[in-house]
């Protein structure tokens, strides 16, 4: 693989996972931090520490940013952007589709050939087979990035809108919350009711969430109907069971809320017969 420079904006938990990726990669890495003091491991991996925007974006290459939020990208890249301009930008810091769309006009306006990104992967996952990152924007630019990047997640192309990769990544995270808070949720009604956690996530919780989940992910449909084979007028009376045996326990109605939207959806689609 042909060895780039790369200036990476942002060490927090996610931005040293992909420095770490990319300097094992044989990557030419300069990084970045608001707060310095959080580079020392990178430093003595070879990448080289910068302390201000400026002098990252003066470093060539190509410019990576992973801060908190898109805000936190604004105030960074405001006082350099016209340095910028001619230069291939990555943003991989979560933020909405609006606001992906937004950054790239600004960016655009100015020169800079921006693709809109989203980490399909945790700090631990990074740079491994699961890992995946959504790219979206102009897709010459994609074709000519992603190698570049691989060593941090597989690339995946989700078209030359570039709030696509944004929506993307909101919308799988919805997805991914959803499963949590439904393993949160079983977990506490189990351990309010004195039940062997471990055996319970080993050998119940596990292996249903397994057996389920491609069911789900395919029958996920953004309409109000369900389909017949779901029966929904046994799945919202399910529901309220499983509502009533989760108040009786003692769980917060808060941790539940997963449990309304599904009783809201089959009330809906019994209503529409
Ligand atoms: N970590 C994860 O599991 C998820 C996986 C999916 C993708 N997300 C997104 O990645 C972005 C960065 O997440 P992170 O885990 O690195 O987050 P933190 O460890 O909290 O680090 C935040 C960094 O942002 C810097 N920062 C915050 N505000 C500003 C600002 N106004 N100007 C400049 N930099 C700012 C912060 O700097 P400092 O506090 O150390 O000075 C950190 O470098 C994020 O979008 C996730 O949604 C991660």
């Amino acid at each position: 693989m042909r060895q780039e420079r790369i200036s990476l904006l942002g060490l927090g938990s996610m931005g040293r996972a992909l420095a770490g990726a990319l300097i094992g990669a044989g990557h030419e890495v300069t990084v970045w931090n608001r707060t310095p003091g959080k580079a020392g491991e990178l430093v003595a991996r070879g990448a080289r520490e910068v302390s201000s925007v400026e002098e990252a974006v003066q470093a060539g290459g190509l410019v990576v940013v992973c801060l908190l939020d898109d805000a936190s990208v604004r105030e960074a890249l405001a006082p350099v952007v016209r340095g910028l301009t001619g230069r291939d930008l990555v943003n991989l810091t979560s933020g909405s589709v609006q606001q992906a769309r937004e950054l790239a006009g600004w960016l655009g306006g100015r020169g800079v050939r921006f693709l809109g990104g989203g980490i399909m992967a945790v700090p631990s996952t990074v740079g491994t087979e699961g890992a995946f990152i959504l790219y979206s924007g102009a897709r010459d630019l994609f074709d000519r990035v992603a190698p570049v990047l691989s060593p941090i997640g597989r690339p995946q192309w989700a078209g030359e809108d570039p709030g696509f990769a944004a929506l993307y990544d909101m919308a799988a995270l919805s997805g991914m919350y959803g499963m949590s808070a439904g393993a949160d949720h079983a977990v506490t009604m189990l351990h309010a009711e004195g039940g062997d956690l471990e055996t319970f996530k080993r050998a119940v919780l596990g292996p249903w969430m397994e057996q389920m989940l491609p069911i789900i992910v395919a029958g996920a449909d953004p309409s109000a109907t369900v389909p017949e084979e779901y029966n929904p007028g046994m799945q919202a009376v399910g529901l309220e069971t499983i509502l009533a045996a989760s108040g009786e326990a003692g769980v917060p109605a808060e941790l539940s809320g997963h449990l309304r939207a599904s009783l809201w959806r089959m009330r809906r689609a019994v209503d529409a017969g």
